[in-house]
C-alpha cells in the first residue's frame, strides 16, 4: 500500500490517562521497529508544513501581515516566554504559526473564546512567573472589554507587554459575516486614542504606537 492510500482507523476502546510524554514513551517501548516501515511520506508532510509556516513571515508590508507579526514575536520571545492571546482573527494566525517550545507558553481560551481574556491571563501569568517575559496580544475590541485592568497591572507593578491590534473593527465577525453573505452591520467603530501621554490609564506605562513595518520590527525586538 502506498502511503497516499493509507487510511487510519482509530477505534476508541481504551483510554490512557496520565502524563502524555511518559505514556507515549511506554507505548513506544512496546513497538518493535520494522524494516519495511517508510517514514519518507511523513518527512515530506513535515517539510511542506514547515515551508507553509514560513510563507509571509518576512513580508515587508504595513499594516503588517499576521504571519509577519507572529514570526517577529516568536523571534523576540525567549523559549520560556509566555504569550497570552485575546480572541479575534489574529488568534487563528498565532494558533497556526506560533511554535511553542515549552508547555504553558501559549495561553488562549478556545472553548468559550471570551474576548477580554488576553490582558487578564497575561497578568495572572506574570503574577505567577514574575521573571518570565509575558506578552498579551489583543484586538482593539477585546482589549477594550477589560482595559480598565491596566490600572491593576500598574498597581501590582507587573512587567508585561500589551500589544493592541487596532483595525477599528470586530474583524473576526466581519470576516465570518462576509463569508456567510450577510451585510456588514455594526462591526466598524472608532477607538479611544490609546497612545496619549496625558491619558490617565497611561500612568506607569510605556506607550508606543507603531505606524511602520520597521518601527514594528524594532519595537518587538526590544520587548
Ligand atoms: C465576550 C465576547 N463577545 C463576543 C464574542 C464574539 N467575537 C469573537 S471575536 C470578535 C471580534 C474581536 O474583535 P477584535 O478584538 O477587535 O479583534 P479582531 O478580530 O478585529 O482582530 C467577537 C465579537 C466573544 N468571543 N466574546
Ligand atoms: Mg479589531
Amino acid at each position: 500500500m502506498s502511503p497516499h492510500s493509507l487510511i487510519l482507523f482509530i477505534i476508541h476502546s481504551k483510554a490512557v490517562i496520565g502524563d502524555i510524554a511518559n505514556s507515549v514513551w511506554r507505548l513506544s517501548e512496546q513497538i518493535t521497529p520494522q524494516i519495511k516501515w517508510d517514514f519518507s511520506f511523513f518527512l515530506k508532510v513535515r517539510r511542506k508544513l514547515e515551508a507553509h509556516l514560513l510563507e509571509g513571515s518576512d513580508d515587508p508590508r504595513f499594516p503588517m501581515y499576521p504571519q509577519r507579526l507572529v514570526a517577529d514575536i516568536r523571534k523576540a520571545m525567549p523559549d520560556d516566554g509566555i504569550i497570552a492571546l485575546d480572541n479575534g482573527v489574529y488568534k487563528i494566525w498565532f494558533a497556526r504559526n506560533y511554535k511553542a517550545y515549552q508547555p504553558n507558553t501559549v495561553l488562549l481560551d478556545n472553548a468559550l473564546a471570551t474576548m477580554g481574556a488576553g490582558l487578564l491571563s497575561a497578568m495572572a501569568a506574570s503574577l505567577i512567573y514574575p521573571d518570565k517575559k509575558v506578552v498579551a496580544i489583543c484586538g482593539n475590541g477585546g482589549f477594550m472589554m477589560n482595559s480598565q485592568e491596566l490600572k491593576t497591572a500598574v498597581r501590582l507593578k507587573l512587567n508585561i507587554v500589551v500589544i493592541i491590534l487596532r483595525d477599528n473593527v470586530y474583524g473576526m465577525i466581519k470576516w465570518k459575516q462576509a463569508n456567510m453573505g450577510f451585510v456588514n452591520f455594526g462591526l466598524d467603530y472608532g477607538n479611544p486614542y490609546f497612545v496619549k501621554s496625558n491619558n490617565d490609564f497611561a500612568l506607569g506605562i510605556v506607550l508606543n504606537q507603531i505606524n511602520t513595518q520597521s518601527s514594528q520590527a524594532s519595537a518587538i525586538s526590544t520587548f
